[in-house]
């Protein structure tokens, strides 16, 4: 039995796994665990099966008359040695782009080298699931603090009363707040007299658990949360406590807010004025309180304005940085937040360049993923003619899939690396696979700057690798040789070497030969994590974080304001410019009536977005990828509870199971994403028995939030019909 980290969701749960003859025979959480303390969900549980199937590829393929056939590293390499290089030369660097997918946030030797690749690509076309996901959290938390990653989390053990907004924690596990068993942290709180509420259009998992829940019309966040601001401001409940100093354009914020009374925003948020009060007037005066959104309110038209007024909301009530607050981890490694000067830095700027078709502007070095089908398809210079994915399935996660699917499939070269053959890898030239997760170290490069408690945790390999496969992290190596013009066969071991010299001489200059002595003979990810312990704040080695199997506690969230502020002015810069501006935008909103239907996504217990319902124990039992419809809506549109219906939008449609559920706010209908397994050309033999519908098959490529790029996948006016 042995302590491994889980690499499937933001979690991070700790869990024992006995093996025998290479096949996992038992998995269960360890209860030792310095962070997840024993809890496991079922797709943690289903690991086994994952490094089991029989559809995980375990070796390259590369297209040939139009199928895959097996081939050898060797041969897959020299496909792209032959292909790439020529692509660049005659296009240019723009040419190439890259989407890294969901699961290189997990996995240390795709998230390091698969940003290097991007860099050493010097391409502007560099796109990710974060534009459909996360990116306005991270643009209004680096627009008010200086970085993208200085995000504030619940101090859920301490708080007193916790409002989650567009976020169900009890399915997903927690998003951009690294918290293992919320449930149990949240019973723990009523346990000791505190209140959970939930906003949500559906009476979600979390909801049922709540002590209270609204419903809110998709959308309405940015409206709800000014109406707070509105409140806090003209009853006087403004209360900076031991941030005012630290504070900067609190009255902007306030003057912002002033035409958005609770009574004025009521009908665009479907909040009652005296509700919108209420939760102000709780936040503003319970001693420990803490107001969290995540995706529903990041996926939506205000996704940034949301996110940003989330943040002031926590600030203005006192809540920001305080104990039983919202409050900010301190990483053992790679958080910019402990590196360099403390308390003012550069802060974070966007639009550096912008996308060449819709004029899009960079956010995080990225541009919108809704914007990928039309680089590939609009003619000119700077078109993309090759991609290379990284753990990614837009075909099934991005709006308007179909459109991209096309797209993709008229690429000069598409390079994918990932374990299945799925709805966007069968469009690739080569498939590149990582061998089983199990047979990895690992170590979580981003969400300890996320986490509910501080800890520091190192994974080793469970079981040997494959003979002669080499890691993700040394396919990508190899890859960047052939970037770098020295053909297919690049020594991986020495280029590894000058990469990791390179970023060392960068920040320590003449000390660069002692650094690297001082974490030899390490190579690949493991020195990375070395280097990068030893620069953080608690200096760290790797052999230290080895030597304790089931993490190091390195304590609760402690207050970081200012020593973590990385702005211009070293204040917390709570007015931003372009927000300001972007309240004006709401402003003419206001009065936008709600269209008669709109749809919404979920998240479910047994699925991981769009690629863990190939494993039969999270596959079975009753389908659970249906249209959740209110009672009334389904009266007022004939439609059966079990019966099919066609839901469409502006040209496009598919087909649900309708499931008819008073947990729905009218008005409403709720369906998963990352279903629709039934497109030619993969090889996912249990997911294609159930296919389900594609939820982004009927969402478009062209809404986004025009602040941080990001798609609009929640609260689109939709027709249904049934079948
Ligand atoms: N309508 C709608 N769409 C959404 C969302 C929504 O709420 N509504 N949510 C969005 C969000 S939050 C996200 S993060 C995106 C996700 O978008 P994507 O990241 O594009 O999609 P995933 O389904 O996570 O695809 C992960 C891919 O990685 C592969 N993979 C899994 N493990 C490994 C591995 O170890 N190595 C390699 N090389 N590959 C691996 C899988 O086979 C799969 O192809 O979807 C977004 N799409
Ligand atoms: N089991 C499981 N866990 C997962 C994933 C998975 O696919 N399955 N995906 C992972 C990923 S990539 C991510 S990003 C996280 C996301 O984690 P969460 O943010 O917790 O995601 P959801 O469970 O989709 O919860 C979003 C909630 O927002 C609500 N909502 C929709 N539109 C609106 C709106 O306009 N306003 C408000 N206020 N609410 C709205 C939805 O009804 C839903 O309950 O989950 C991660 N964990
Ligand atoms: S909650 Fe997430 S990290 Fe924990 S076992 Fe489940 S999938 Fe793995
Ligand atoms: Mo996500």
């Amino acid at each position: 039995m042995t302590s491994r980290i889980c690499p499937l969701c933001e979690a991070c749960c700790g869990l024992d796994i006995t093996v025998e003859d290479g096949h996992v025979t038992a998995i269960r959480g360890d209860a030792d665990d310095v962070l997840s303390r024993g809890f496991i969900c079922p797709k943690g549980a289903a690991l086994g099966e994952l490094h089991d199937d029989p559809d995980r590829l375990r070796g390259p393929l590369i297209k040939r008359d139009g199928g895959f056939v097996a081939a050898t590293w060797d041969e897959a390499f020299a496909e792209i040695a032959a292909r790439l290089p020529p692509i660049i030369d005659a296009y240019g660097p723009n040419a190439v782009a890259t989407y890294a997918g969901n699961p290189t946030a997990h996995k240390a030797g795709l998230l390091l080298y698969g940003m290097r690749l991007s860099r050493e690509l010097r391409t502007a076309n560099v796109f990710s699931a974060s534009t459909l996901d996360q990116m306005p959290k991270q643009l209004a938390s680096g627009l008010l603090f200086g970085h993208w990653l200085s995000v504030a989390v619940p101090d859920l053990d301490r708080t007193e009363l916790l409002v989650v907004l567009g976020a169900n924690p009890v399915a997903s596990n927690g998003s951009m707040w690294t918290v293992p068993d919320f449930r149990g942290k949240a019973k723990a709180l009523q346990a000791r007299g505190g209140t959970l509420v939930v906003i949500d259009p559906r009476r979600t998992e979390t909801a049922a658990l709540a002590d209270e829940h609204h419903f809110i019309r998709p959308g309405g966040d940015a409206f709800l949360l000014l109406g707070i601001v509105h409140t806090l401001v003209t009853e006087g409940l403004v209360r900076l406590g031991r941030l005012a100093p630290h504070v900067t354009g609190v009255d902007a914020v306030a003057e912002a807010a002033r035409d958005f009374a609770p009574e004025v925003v009521a009908d665009r948020c479907g909040m009652p004025a005296a509700t919108i009060r209420d939760l102000a007037r709780r936040l503003a005066t319970t001693p420990r309180a803490a107001l969290y959104a995540r995706i529903g309110a990041c996926t939506q038209t205000y996704g940034t304005l949301a996110s940003w007024l989330v943040d002031v909301i926590n600030t203005l009530t006192g809540h920001l940085d305080a104990v039983g607050g919202v409050m900010f981890p301190k990483a053992a490694a790679f958080a910019a937040n402990t590196a360099g000067a403390s308390g003012r830095g550069k802060g974070v700027t966007t639009g550096r360049r912008h996308s060449r078709v819709s004029g899009a502007p960079e956010v995080f070095g990225e541009l919108p993923v809704t914007c990928l089908a039309e680089e590939i398809e609009t003619p000119g210079e700077g078109q993309v003619r090759a991609l290379i994915a990284i753990a990614g399935n837009p075909v099934l996660s991005a709006p308007n899939g179909p459109r991209l699917a096309q797209a993709l499939a008229s690429l000069e070269l598409m390079v994918s690396f990932d374990i299945y053959l799925n709805e966007t890898s069968r469009h690739a030239h080569v498939i590149l696979p990582g061998y089983s997760s199990l047979a990895e170290p690992h170590f979580d490069v981003a969400f300890p700057q996320l986490a509910w408690r501080n800890t520091a945790r190192y994974s080793e390999p469970l079981v040997a690798p494959p003979a002669g496969h080499p890691a993700e992290w040394e396919l990508l190596v190899r890859l960047i040789g052939i970037v770098r013009g020295r053909g297919a066969n690049v020594d991986v071991a020495a280029l590894d070497d000058e990469l990791a010299a390179d970023d060392v001489r960068r920040l320590a200059g003449p000390m660069t030969e002692a650094v690297l002595a001082a974490v030899a003979p390490r190579r690949g990810p493991d020195r990375l994590f070395d280097l990068a312990l030893r620069a953080g704040p608690y200096r760290l080695t790797l052999d230290a974080v080895r030597a304790a199997p089931h993490g190091l506690d390195l304590g609760e969230l402690a207050p970081r304001i200012p020593e973590l502020l990385r702005t211009p002015s070293g204040m917390i810069e709570l007015a931003p410019p372009a927000l300001i501006s972007d309240v004006a935008r709401a402003r003419a909103d206001l009065a936008r009536p709600a269209p008669p239907l709109v749809i919404i996504g979920r998240r479910q217990l047994r699925s991981n977005n769009s690629w863990m319902h190939n494993l039969p124990t999270l596959a079975k039992g009753k389908f659970r990828g249906t249209a959740l419809v209110h009672p009334d809506d389904a009266a007022r549109l004939a439609l059966q509870d079990g019966g099919r219906a066609r839901i469409s939008r502006e040209g496009r449609a598919i087909d649900v199971q309708v499931e008819i559920s008073d947990h729905m706010m009218p008005g409403v209908v709720s369906l998963p994403h990352g279903w629709g397994h039934d497109l030619a050309g993969t090889q996912l033999a249990v997911a294609s028995q159930r296919p389900g519908a594609n939820l982004n098959a009927l969402l478009g490529d062209d809404l986004r939030d025009p602040l941080s790029g990001t798609a609009v996948l929640s609260g689109v006016a939709i027709e249904m019909h049934p079948l």
